[in-house]
């Protein structure tokens, strides 16, 4: 069985993923849960298996309607890239509106998320990583995504923007089935970070969800980011951390148990979820994935934009050691809090906050439960490079005895 790293962090090989898949498949034919044949044969558009959930299908349908008006719209293509990096952007828009075209593929990997204990999943991804990619866009434009599910997959998957309007944020319009995939066009109306995340339908949403199926766009305002004052503020460099809760299954000895394919541990995982207590409460995918060789780097004098993605719980990061000088918990409309000592992420919500390193050293950004953070999983590292400043903090005097 091929097991991967989060991209990103270590080297992974593209055709690993594939062949982990490949065999996966092999073995759902022969043994284990079936996945792939007991999956029904893809329904027309109307009757998508979202129905239920909502009326959307059943309502006037985008061929019925006035096409959508692309005058003065330039295309561009956005590389993505795996967390923790930001794809290639403006800060401040240039030319006109323009229709963001991107691709993200719906691949299922076998992921180890913690070392120390083995513990693995069956992660379900947008491009292989936990989270997703980020997308960066600004406000007016158009983001059309290719959403491909890989002939090798297990499992059906869609995509619900937060940040678009209708269809439930593209989700009833989206759904692929291994070997097919969709275009989708959906205007950024809205300035804010925003979460996405696939949305198949009943517990298959928080299924997908709590296997890693989530990631942020960033919708930025044309002329930048902007204080209270309407003055600019602008970043150096972004940290994308996505804050991921797992709810592994364990055996009757309390160890993690593993499976041969993707959606194999469904039913022991509707058990594990309706605890509500998550084994593992991690940053980009798996147990110090943003530490040592992942940690993320600063200098002292850079402005760092940390946009934190949380698709199911509550959050609320802290960097030990700093501050959020600026911080967006719910929309670039809003102005910032400023000065703030630890922000909060509302489940199914990506936020961003804004700080500029004073001094050179290991601060630590956590989930403030700090049970959550240390026990969990939920801490990443940022490391400073730059020279220390007496003026704001010296040790005075070294730890010694002192005389009774
Ligand atoms: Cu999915």
């Amino acid at each position: 069985m091929t097991k991967i790293y989060n991209p990103g962090l270590l080297p992974t090989s593209r055709r690993n993923v594939l062949r982990g898949s490949v065999l996966a498949g092999a073995a759902a034919m022969t043994g284990g849960t079936a996945f792939a044949a007991q999956r029904r044969a893809p329904l027309p558009k109307t009757h998508a298996p979202m129905a239920y959930f909502t009326q959307a299908a059943d309502q006037q349908t985008a061929a019925e309607s006035a096409p959508a008006d692309l005058t003065g719209f330039t295309r561009v293509k956005q590389e993505l890239v795996a967390p923790p990096f930001a794809p290639a952007h403006e800060q401040v828009a240039t030319g006109g509106p323009k229709i963001i075209e991107i691709t993200m593929e719906t691949t299922e990997v076998l992921m180890v998320i913690d070392e120390d204990t083995g513990a693995e999943v069956w992660a379900l991804t947008y491009n292989g990583s936990v989270p997703g990619p980020l997308i960066i866009c600004h406000e007016g434009d158009m983001v059309e995504l290719t959403l491909r599910n890989p002939s090798e997959s297990q499992m059906e998957h869609n995509i619900d923007f937060h940040a678009s309007t209708g269809a439930l944020g593209g989700g009833g319009l989206t759904h692929v089935y291994p070997g097919e995939e969709t275009v989708l066009r959906w205007k950024a109306t809205k300035a804010g970070c925003f979460t996405y995340h696939c949305a198949p339908g009943g517990a298959m949403i928080p299924y997908h969800v709590t296997h890693g199926m989530n990631g942020a766009v960033m919708v930025l305002p044309r002329d930048g980011l902007k204080d209270a004052e309407g003055n600019a503020l602008t970043y150096d460099s972004i940290a994308y951390i996505g804050e991921q809760d797992y709810y592994l299954p364990k055996d009757e000895n309390g160890d993690y148990k593993t499976y041969e394919v993707a959606g194999e541990d469904y039913a022991d995982s509707l058990d594990a979820m309706r605890t509500l207590i998550p084994t593992h409460s991690v940053f980009n995918g798996a147990v110090g994935a943003l530490t040592g060789d992942g940690a993320l780097r600063a200098k002292v004098g850079e402005t760092v934009l940390m946009i934190h993605n949380q698709a199911n719980r509550d959050s609320r990061p802290h960097l030990i050691g700093g501050h959020g000088n600026y911080v967006w918990e719910t929309s670039f409309t809003t102005p910032p809090l400023k000065d703030v000592e630890t922000w909060f992420v509302r489940g199914g919500t990506a936020m961003a906050s804004m700080y500029t390193f004073e001094q050179p050293g290991v601060y630590a950004y956590v989930n403030h439960n700090l049970i959550e953070a240390t026990l969990l999983g939920a801490a990443a590292h940022f490391v400073a490079e730059g020279e220390w400043d007496n003026n704001l903090m010296e040790q005075v005097v070294a730890p010694r005895a002192f005389e009774a």
